[in-house]
């Protein structure tokens, strides 16, 4: 084998998500840019699958394994790491011995098909025990310990050199404060899981902001061996309205030795992953200090060529401001931050005040809503269609900005209100998720509080003949 695939450090994605799982050609360009960028894992654990996670006993058709197959050679040929990982704490039975065979009949399947790493997951799971487990087991974890233990070392007969991961019920700071999965879970862990597994860890939180060297350091500790992240700062499986194409960040170089591995769960759309990945790989290749935002450039440049369309060229720099409103989950990019404070500011002072300030605030909304308008123009359709519905949402709240900012200028209107003719009640950020997320307020300091004024709450009037 070669280098890549036999480096001991981890480095690639996870396809980990919840929702539906990429496409075989999608996973065949993640393969490619994998091979070029010098990551060297691909682990394969889509959530919605249904034998992933809801019926992961059953055994795959052969139309399944031979796609899983093509995955496996796919990445042998670019000398990657397959990893295939499956979940069955859904519903196992840990203290049954039928359960350890279902769970070897499919590892059997996926040896076949040339796969030699694999991972057993145990996130996001009711956290109740079977009476018959906890009499036996007394702990999620021991019980976890033992079921893994067994199947990492029938593996390793079969296949000494096998890689094997194990994500815990608790996986990361706040789970294991709040004493999910039980007390002294990862102590546990630490000390019945055997030392050749690795153990997952999505950091202080289940999306962190920042993984530091001392956290992990600290973890370490417990789990007695440098725990492998999972790594969910571009996932955006749990906010349809939005993704993420901002750079790896928050992680101090120096937190490459501090663990086994970094492994990126990302945005569901594929599409919308190459700076993701890109920059990934960028932060696991340079030896040096991290400047996230030179890296977020230098990869946009490279992904402005998905974006050719029908018609005259997209510019770099409207790009970059479109990739700035999807930056990552606690910042936008400097250029999308400038221009929110730019017309919060405006909205903020009497429009009497407002001056030229209105006129270049509208020139500059106008361009990035005519940017989102000619993505429609793409001739990466796939890349569109990722896009669509989040820009269109874009487009409509810069329509609606320029719109009013255009009313409030004119002589006269300054005092007046403004009855738009688009942007409706009941069309326009209507329907009953939209009511609900105004009915509790999110306050700066992390409380949520009830926001019941019946002004949140417009109610669409009958139209009038
Ligand atoms: C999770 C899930 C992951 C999901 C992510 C973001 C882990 C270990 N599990 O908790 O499948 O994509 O959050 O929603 O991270």
């Amino acid at each position: 084998m070669t280098t890549q695939a036999t480096t001991h450090f981890l480095a690639g994605v996870i396809e980990g998500f919840y929702g539906p799982p990429w496409t075989q050609a999608e996973r065949f360009e993640l393969f490619d840019w994998m091979a070029q960028w010098g990551l060297n894992t691909y682990f394969y654990a889509p959530k919605d699958d249904l034998k992933q996670r809801a019926i992961w006993r059953e055994l795959y058709s052969a139309a399944e394994a031979e796609a899983l197959g093509q995955l496996i050679q796919a990445c042998q040929q670019r000398h990657l790491r397959f990893i295939y990982a499956l979940s069955p704490g859904l519903d196992i039975r840990y203290s049954n011995p039928a359960e350890l065979e279902h769970l070897q009949q499919r590892f059997e399947q996926i040896l076949a098909l040339g796969c030699q790493n694999f991972s057993l997951l145990f996130d996001d799971l009711p956290d109740r025990m079977d009476p018959a487990d906890r009499q036996r087991w007394g702990s999620f974890a021991a019980a976890q310990c033992h079921v893994v233990n067994a199947l990492f070392r029938w593996t390793r007969e079969r296949c000494p050199a096998a890689r094997f991961l194990f994500c815990p019920t608790p996986y990361c700071g706040r789970m294991a404060e709040a004493k999910l999965g039980g007390e002294g879970y990862l102590a546990t862990v630490g000390r019945e899981l055997l030392p050749e597994i690795d153990v997952f860890w999505t950091g202080p939180e289940i999306i962190s902001r920042e993984i530091t060297v001392a956290h992990i350091q600290e973890l370490q500790t417990v789990l007695r061996r440098k725990p492998l992240i999972w790594d969910n700062l571009h996932a955006n499986d749990y906010d349809g309205r939005r993704f993420f194409c901002g750079p790896y960040s928050g992680r101090a170089s120096e937190l490459r030795s501090a663990v086994s591995g970094l492994l990126l769960n990302p945005n569901t759309e594929f599409p919308l992953n190459f700076v993701a990945v890109h920059t990934l790989a960028e932060f696991v290749r340079n030896p040096g200090t991290w400047d996230a935002r030179q890296a977020y450039l230098a990869a946009m440049r490279e992904w402005l060529s998905y974006f050719a369309t029908s018609g005259p060229p997209l510019a770099l720099e409207d790009l970059i401001l479109l990739g700035d409103c999807y930056y990552l989950p606690y910042e936008d990019g400097a250029e999308a931050k400038a221009l929110f404070e730019r017309a919060r500011d405006l909205l903020s002072r009497n429009p009497a005040t407002w001056g030229d300030d209105a006129a270049t605030i509208r020139r500059q909304l106008a361009r990035l809503r005519e940017f989102c308008f000619r993505l429609t123009e793409l001739q990466h359709r796939p890349l569109f269609y990722a896009l669509n519905r989040r820009v269109w949402e874009l487009r409509e709240e810069l329509d609606l900005l320029e719109r009013y900012i255009a009313f409030k200028s004119a002589p006269g209107n300054q005092n007046a209100d403004y009855h738009p003719d688009s942007h409706l009640p009941g069309t326009y950020r209507g329907g009953m998720v939209s009511r609900l997320q105004r009915l509790l307020a999110p306050q700066s300091d992390g409380t949520i509080t009830p926001a019941l004024s019946r002004e949140s709450f417009p109610i669409a009037r009958e139209p009038k003949i």
